[in-house]
């Protein structure tokens, strides 16, 4: 494989009708200059999409012989694994670890995982009044707009893809512009496991000029969004000008609970790993921890030794676990949450400074805030960073008050010995997924999505097949 840097539509390399860079945030260094789809471009992957979607070839695929290309998806993405972590390394900052062990493997999983599922979608008979018989068919939605983001570039965008085309429908998938290089990488590979021209298309550029056009054109039935609540809600509204269907997997603020009687260092652990995975720019990032009063003096110092023994480091390094902060605008936006919980009061126990690998790159130190009152910006708002908001809680019902004082809804976890106690926390969280005992635990076959505004719809597992398939309800008379 090759970096490729244009767009892919109809199975073929175009040209776009701009172009922007793509920067290494560990060196600063543009690493390409990216075609970027205008309205123009949007316009003819619609055309390319709908073509492919319609023709029989892939209308009347045999159901198995989807499962077989989306089987050999999955083999290549697995046969190229080290090239495309490498790339993922470079456009993100995320380290290498988390690329080539983490985010790809699940890339390949999750293939896997819906290509079981193409040749097991079936409707219902349904029992009605009259001699007439009823029965369902699940039909594909159509032509599918992926808008994706920056912080699992290939892993989200396979989130949608997969289920997608398990279901028979085509896709335009827009990778952020932050992060294009795997997705292009990806179209190429569908071709070449045999999925159809036009079925998988990939077209990268800004939000506001690619994603619009994409959101605005009557041509897409469906548009599958992750990104922030912000955006979401502008998704929403241009939706609405074509009535198009929308998911949407927006930001968290959640909540990670550790009761007295917990494992302290498990629960350590796991919360080092939950702010920190990722650089933190993770939307089920566990951002707010609670931490029960009797055991917080204890619990703050084993967790700030793990934070300060985090150490900044160039990502593709094998050992390192913490990289660079996506481009130089999240840098930014991540030290002024760190001037906030500064100037709002809060005390900072560790970190807190930009940081470099030989002078150079986007960095953020591990850093963790404690006596943080709620009110306070960096216990409201959504960081996307390694920025860590402790605060103290008493009991059960002063837990589940606080870890909802939110208006996200997309996460949780809660670390506690006492079985009922774990459960009755998970029944009285508003968050689509609750860790219990454990953090970022992640399954092709779990479904994954948001509470209050946090979204709505569900990505992976059973749940997803209903994003991209519509009911068509049949009457036969039988007299
Ligand atoms: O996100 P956007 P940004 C949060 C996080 C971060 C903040 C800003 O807090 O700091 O958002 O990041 C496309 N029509 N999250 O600005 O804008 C865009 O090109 C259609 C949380 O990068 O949401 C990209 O492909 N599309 C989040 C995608 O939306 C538009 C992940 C996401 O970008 C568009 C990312 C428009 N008008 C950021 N404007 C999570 N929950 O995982 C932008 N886009």
């Amino acid at each position: 494989m090759e970096l490729r840097t244009r767009l892919w539509i109809g199975g073929e390399w175009v040209d776009g009708s701009d172009r922007f860079p793509t920067v290494n945030p560990a060196t600063e260094e543009v690493i390409a200059e990216i075609e970027e789809a205008g309205p123009e471009e949007v316009d003819a992957a619609v055309r390319s999409a709908r073509e492919a979607f319609e023709d029989p070839a892939w209308r009347d695929m045999d159901p198995h012989r989807r499962a077989a290309l989306l089987w050999r998806l999955a083999d290549l993405v697995e046969e190229n694994l080290s090239f495309i972590a490498e790339i993922e390394t470079r456009d993100n900052g995320k380290p290498s670890f988390e690329s080539a062990k983490v985010d790809l493997p699940f890339v390949v999983a999750n293939f896997r995982y819906f290509a079981g599922w193409a040749d097991k979608l079936s409707g219902d008979v349904i029992p009605v009044s009259g001699p007439f018989l009823n029965y369902t068919l699940r039909e594909p939605i159509g032509v599918i707009g992926a808008i994706v983001p920056w912080n699992f570039p290939l892993n989200i965008a396979s989130w949608k893809l997969a289920p997608a085309l398990a279901c028979g429908n085509a896709v335009i998938l827009k990778p952020a512009e932050e992060t294009p290089l795997t997705a292009l990488l990806l179209g190429e590979l569908a071709l070449e496991a045999g999925f159809p021209p036009g079925i998988v298309n990939v077209i990268p550029g800004r939000g506001p000029v690619t994603g619009q056009a994409m959101v605005e054109h009557p041509g897409i039935d469906k548009i599958a969004f992750t990104g922030s609540t912000e955006t979401g809600r502008i998704v929403m509204r241009t939706a609405a000008g074509s009535l198009k269907k929308v998911s949407l997997e927006l930001g968290g603020k959640s909540p990670n609970v550790v009761f007295a009687d917990a494992d302290l260092e498990a629960a350590a652990r796991g919360v080092t790993t939950g702010i920190f995975y990722g650089k933190g720019e993770v939307c089920a990032a566990g951002s707010r921890l609670l931490v029960q009063s009797s055991v917080k003096d204890e619990f703050m110092e084993r967790l700030t030794e793990r934070a300060a023994s985090m150490t900044v480091g160039d990502p593709t390094h094998p050992k390192t676990r913490l990289g660079a902060i996506v481009s130089r605008e999240q840098h930014q936006r991540v030290l002024s949450y760190i001037e906030a919980g500064i100037s709002e009061g809060a005390t900072l126990r560790t970190g807190g400074r930009p940081a470099t690998v030989d002078g150079r790159g986007y960095f953020v130190e591990a850093t963790v805030f404690d006596d943080v009152s709620p009110d306070m910006k960096i216990a409201r708002e959504e960081i996307f960073g390694p920025v860590l908001a402790s605060m103290a809680f008493e009991d059960l019902d002063d837990a589940v008050e606080q870890a909802n004082r939110t208006i996200y809804g997309l996460a949780a976890g809660v670390w506690t010995r006492d079985v009922g106690q774990a459960h009755r926390f998970a029944r009285g969280v508003r968050a689509g997924t609750v860790w219990v005992n454990t953090y970022n635990r992640y399954d092709p076959a779990s479904p994954f999505g948001g509470f209050k505004q946090s979204g709505f719809g569900r990505d992976l597992g059973e749940r997803a097949l209903e994003e991209y398939t519509q009911i068509k309800s049949v009457w036969v008379a039988l007299d």
